[in-house]
This record gives structure tokens, C-alpha cells and sequence, in this order.
């Protein structure tokens, strides 16, 4: 693992590269040191892809590719277009159990804590027991339309809660899917079906079961206070008394952006660790962000292409939210919007935080070469500083962005680009959609793996971290389609429970599955 690319000091020259990088931008200038840097060394172990094509290594028996479009945003442009590689022609790695340097410690006295009656149901933050099972998918939920998220409720673990593109969050309860809606803001949003605009995000506020409040990231239909259509549209909500449900008009908008092309919207909100509020926004759309003279992802005057980070339940910014102690302007002193917490990402449509030891996991969508996870490694009191830069428009994945004129081996140093810890081509997929890791009880021996997929090959991989690099990365897409259902597809996101296990939703059917061991 190279110093460099792990490093979080921002050094003295940094800053003046970046603040010179900027005073480039305000000027219009974009006469940086072209150049194509040689891929990086992403130091991993084994069978990490650190060529990302070698991604294509592991592959299914067969691919089904759904829908044409993606929410998340890997083929919206024509540009884009044929560069699908060839899939499911290559056999396939199937066997975990073979997997060298393993970090499972074995914990043969562990035992899962009885559940306290009245305790509200917490992650298993035990190390993990035996060595990662093969797994499978389980129904939880059939007949969604377009389901994009799966979560519940902190202090409930009584009900999941399904997001549909379309508008509305459903309720799982008792085992069934309820017909009516915990929320229905269909009325407020602009859907695309099958593209990128539509109901794309939601968080429960951490003192939810007190306070009653909930967070909905979707794309505006233009109505009072929601900026134009298509604008990106951040909004507070609040449940009734019992919490069984919500009306729409409570709606309390925090934050709108400018939507600009229709796709790269960024979707994820999530509260971290420090129960701040954080939100993922894409680069704006079209292709190879080709916003302003040097596009939004190094440009720390646009929200677009960061990170956000918010206090939802302070009031000092348009009396909407605050901005918390230690965004990236107040840690690093670069000229930039308060409200960026990282940047240099091209459509961040899934993220997540670690739930036991608030590490971050970034799936950012790539261009025509190469999708990526990202990772960012918390201190012991669960934080991770704000600033980190990973690249795009500069990079895509771990190598300079095909054409790019301003990226090379020293300006990645120089800028201190945070490099993925993972990132396939097109032989394996298309549109990366970020997962979660597993802390869970259920699955001992899978506790501390994180699994992600492709949501146009519909493939599905795991990996863990140990000692900051990957380890273990094994394809598991025929561990985890179902058998006999050519037709599965469209993995548009994972989810967690308050117990740590893990979900999938996927548009092809509109199911939402639970990770099991398998049978
Ligand atoms: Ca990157």
C-alpha cells in the first residue's frame, strides 16, 4: 500500500497545487502538464484486479443485462455505447473456501447475544466465526416496482423499508409486503422510469424513533420550493406520532441542485457515524463531466461530483440545515463550497459506512472503462477526516482518465488522489453499484465482508479489508443468482437492517432479497 495513496495529511504543496488548480478554473485555463500515467499500484493481496481487467478473471456462466438504463448512470451517454464488453465466457473462481489469507478469526466460544426484550437490535460487531459460506439469495419481497433501497428504521426492527424509484417507500412487515405506502412523494418528483431521475435516496434520522424524522433525495417536478425540474431536491420529512407513517406535505427542503443533464445524480443518503447527514451528487451528466472549463469533480464551487456532509437539525444556512465542524473547507483552508465533505467522484450512486467501525465504502460509476469502490478507513472514534479527493475528472479508476490532458503519475501525487481499492472493465460490467459490509448474525463466517455488484451484468463480488488493502475478493455471482431466473437483473442496491444483515433490491423482477448462508 502505497503511502501516497493512503495518506490524509495535506501537505503544504498540495494545497498550493490544488489552490492553483482553482485560481485555473475561475480563469478558464486548463494548460496543466498533459500526459497518460501507467495504472497505479492499488497494493492488494491475491486476487484483487489491481488491472482492472483482470476483473474479467471471475466471471458467471451468463449475464443478463436488464433494462437499457441504469439509475446509477454508466451508459447514459452515447459515448458510452459499445463498450459492453463480452461476458459470462470465462470460468468461474467458486470455491471461498480456497481463498489463501483469510482473515477469519475463528471464535468457536462466541455466541450470538440473546436479544434483551425491549433492546433495540444492534450490528454483531464480533470478528467473523469460520470461514465465508457459500451464499444464496432469499425472497423477502415480490411485486415492487423498481425497488432502489432497502433499510429500517433505528429503534424498529419490526418493519423494512423498501424504497421505489417511483415515489413511494413500502413496509415489510410480519414477512409481508403492506399495500400501503409508509410515504408516498410521487406527486413531488420528476421519474424517468428506467433512467436516472426519480426517488433515488433516503436515511432515517438516527433519533428517528424520538424525533420522527426521515431524509428523501429524489429529482424535482418543479413544485413550490424545488427549484426547477429535474432538480436534484434534498428534503426532511416527519412521521406521525406512531411512526407508522408520513405525509408528504411535511416535506422541509434542505438543499436543491441544479440537475443540469438528466443523468449522474448521485442517489445515496446516509447518516455516518457522527450522525451528520451525508449525501452523494453526481458530476451533473452527459459524459467525461464536460461542466465548465475543467468539470465539476475538481471543482470545489459546484456540489456536483463530492460528497456532502449536513446537519439536517441546525438552521444556520438558508434556515435549512448547518454546516457541522470539519467539512473539507474549514480542514483543508482550499476556497470551497461549506458544504463539500469529499469530491472527485463521477455519480457516487451507493455508499455506506461500516456499522461497527464507521469505515466508508464508495461505489462511483465509471465511464467507458472502468467502475470502482473507493474506501476510507475511520479512526478508533469511528470518524474519517474530510478532504479526500478521488480523482475523477482526472481518473477513472485506478488510471488516468483516456484523454485526459491534466492527469499523470505526478499530478496524482501531487494532488494526493485517493485510489480505489477496487475497480473492474467492461469485460465484467458497466455500472457499479455499491454494497455493504455484512455484520450480521446469521452468517458468522461472513461478518466484515463487504459485497458489491454490477447492475448491468448483474454480478455480484465480495471483498474484505485487512490492514487497509483488499483482501479475499471473490466473485459470487453464482452463489447469488437465483437459480433458474434467467431473466434476474437491474441490482440497483444493497441494504442493511438494524441487525447488520444485508438485502439486494433488483429491478428484474421487482424483488427484494435477504443474503443467506446457502442451503
Ligand atoms: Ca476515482
Amino acid at each position: 500500500m502505497s503511502l501516497l495513496l493512503r495518506s490524509r495529511s495535506f501537505a503544504a504543496v498540495s494545497l498550493v497545487l490544488v489552490g492553483a488548480g482553482l485560481v485555473a478554473i475561475a480563469c478558464g485555463s486548463d494548460s496543466r502538464n498533459p500526459g497518460i500515467a501507467p495504472g497505479s499500484d492499488t497494493s492488494t493481496s491475491g486476487n484483487q484486479p489491481n488491472n482492472p481487467d483482470n476483473g474479467g478473471s471471475m466471471t458467471p456462466g451468463n449475464s443478463s443485462t436488464p433494462g437499457s438504463e441504469n439509475p446509477a448512470g454508466g451508459t447514459q451517454n452515447p459515448a458510452n455505447s459499445g463498450t459492453e464488453g463480452p461476458m459470462g465466457n470465462i470460468p468461474v473462481q467458486q470455491n471461498p473456501q480456497d481463498n489463501p489469507g483469510s482473515t477469519n478469526n475463528p471464535n468457536p466460544g462466541e455466541m450470538n447475544p440473546p436479544a434483551t426484550p425491549g433492546a433495540p437490535v444492534t450490528a454483531n460487531c464480533n470478528p467473523p466465526d469460520g470461514a465465508v459460506p457459500n451464499l444464496a439469495l432469499q425472497q423477502v419481497a415480490t411485486g415492487l416496482t423498481r425497488p432502489l433501497y432497502v433499510t429500517q428504521a433505528p429503534g424498529d426492527d419490526s418493519r423494512l423499508f423498501v424504497m421505489e424509484k417511483g415515489g413511494t417507500i413500502r413496509v415489510v412487515s410480519d414477512g409481508q409486503l403492506q399495500a400501503t405506502p409508509f410515504i408516498d412523494v410521487s406527486s413531488v418528483l420528476m421519474d424517468d422510469g428506467n433512467s436516472e431521475r426519480g426517488l433515488l435516496g433516503m436515511a432515517f434520522h438516527p433519533d428517528f424513533a424520538s424525533n420522527g424524522l426521515f431524509y428523501l433525495h429524489f429529482s424535482s417536478n418543479g413544485g413550490q420550493g424545488m427549484g426547477v425540474a429535474g432538480d436534484t431536491v434534498v428534503a426532511e420529512f416527519t412521521a406521525n406520532a406512531d411512526r407508522s407513517a408520513a405525509d408528504a406535505a411535511t416535506r422541509r427542503v434542505l438543499l436543491t441542485t441544479a440537475g443540469l443533464e438528466a443523468n449522474h445524480n448521485g442517489g445515496q443518503l446516509a447518516f455516518g457515524p457522527d450522525k451528520l447527514l451525508y449525501f452523494g451528487l453526481g458530476d451533473g451528466g452527459g459524459a467525461n463531466d464536460q461542466h465548465g472549463a475543467n468539470g465539476n469533480g475538481q471543482n470545489l464551487m459546484s456540489l456536483n461530483a463530492k460528497i456532502l456532509r449536513l446537519d439536517p437539525l441546525g438552521r444556520a444556512v438558508n434556515n435549512a440545515y448547518s454546516i457541522p465542524a470539519g467539512n473539507l473547507a474549514a480542514v483543508t483552508q482550499q476556497q470551497a463550497l461549506p458544504e463539500i465533505w469529499a469530491y472527485g467522484l463521477r455519480n457516487p450512486w451507493r455508499f455506506s459506512f461500516d456499522a461497527c467501525n464507521g469505515d466508508l465504502y464508495i461505489g462511483d460509476v465509471g465511464q467507458n472503462t472502468l467502475e470502482e469502490i473507493d474506501f476510507l478507513a475511520a479512526g478508533a472514534d469511528k470518524t474519517i477526516p474530510a478532504g479526500s479527493n478521488f480523482g475523477w475528472r482526472l481518473m477513472e479508476g485506478p488510471n488516468c482518465r483516456p484523454g485526459d490532458t491534466v492527469c499523470n503519475q505526478q499530478t496524482q501525487q501531487q494532488m494526493n488522489l485517493t485510489q480505489p481499492v477496487d475497480s473492474y472493465g467492461r469485460t465484467v460490467g458497466q455500472s457499479v453499484t455499491g454494497g455493504f459490509v455484512y455484520r450480521g448474525s446469521d452468517i458468522p463466517g461472513l461478518r466484515g465482508t463487504y459485497i458489491y455488484a454490477d447492475y448491468q451484468s448483474a454480478r455480484f463480488f465480495r471483498f474484505r479489508i485487512v490492514n487497509g488493502a483488499i483482501a479475499d475478493r471473490t466473485e459470487i455471482t453464482n452463489q447469488l443468482r437465483p437459480a433458474g431466473n434467467a431473466q434476474f437483473g437491474g441490482i440497483s442496491s444493497f441494504g442493511s437492517d438494524n441487525a447488520g444483515e444485508m438485502y439486494v433490491a433488483t429491478f428484474t423482477p421487482g424483488v427484494v432479497y435477504k443474503v443467506a448462508a446457502a442451503p
